[in-house]
């Protein structure tokens, strides 16, 4: 089995009941597509999302989960409650998260955990900051957060694995194709070392993906795929970067 092939959108906290619109143009190219094609709007929008687009192609997840199974935990959201809204995907340890919440590698660890509980894929975001990446850190950082935010128990089938360089998020920038093939050839590299299905654990590029340097970035070893901010919230931008990695 080679990695599946994952065209993700990370809505972030964008989007409201009209921004609905836009699935229909991307749910119709997941159709089309080889490859797997998921959004991840903010939660609110999860059902109504499915209640659009119907259980087809278009995948639908959610963008954090509680490493908890239930209970109270005011205002935060259970795998199991994201799986029942009909979600498939959790995005997990974010940067925006580790950053704006505090969250370290053991709390992503322990909801990827709570995800694989609930039936969810766990899509655990790595990446450097720009003053690791110029302290030459990079490889260290990425290998550390790696071995702690990836619980037992992960598969091929139940975790994706996108590497984000904090610098390169929301920015325009992007890091070379060399530097991208480094990390994700570590990220190769260790998972095979682990994970008995490691070689098969879909690895995805984040940061600053665009129609104009998509082909560019899939064609680099070890990339299945991207998880894509801003330019997943409209068809138009969305749509031809799912064509470039099909
Ligand atoms: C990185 C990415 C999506 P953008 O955060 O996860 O966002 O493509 O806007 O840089």
């Amino acid at each position: 089995m080679a990695p599946r092939k994952l065209a993700a959108g990370n809505w972030k906290m964008n989007g409201t009941l009209a921004a609905l619109d836009q699935l229909d143009g991307m749910a119709a190219a997941a159709e089309d597509a080889s490859c797997d094609v998921l959004i991840c709007p903010p939660a609110l929008l999860i059902h109504p999302m499915i209640a659009r687009v119907g259980a087809g192609d278009l995948l639908i997840g959610g963008q954090d989960c509680h490493a908890a199974a239930q209970g109270a935990h005011t205002g935060d959201i259970a795998a199991a409650q994201l799986r029942d809204a009909g979600a498939t995907h959790v995005i997990l340890g974010h940067s925006e998260r580790r950053a704006d919440h505090g969250e370290t590698d053991a709390l992503v660890r322990a909801k990827a955990q709570a995800a694989h509980q609930a039936g969810l894929v766990a899509v655990i975001c790595l990446g450097e900051t720009e003053a690791q990446r110029d302290a030459g850190a990079t490889l260290d950082v990425i290998a550390t957060q790696l071995a702690g935010s990836v619980p037992d128990g992960a598969t091929a089938a139940n975790t994706v694995i996108a590497y984000e360089p904090v610098w390169a998020i929301g920015t325009g920038r992007t890091p070379t194709t060399d530097q991208i093939a480094e990390v994700h050839a570590l990220l190769r590299d260790r998972l095979t070392a682990r994970l008995e299905d490691g070689a098969d654990v879909a690895l995805l590029y984040g940061g600053s993906v665009k129609p104009t340097n998509a082909a560019e970035i899939f064609a680099i070893a070890h990339v299945n795929g991207a998880l894509v901010g801003g330019a997943s919230l409209k068809a138009a931008d969305f749509v031809p970067i799912i064509t470039a990695l099909d």
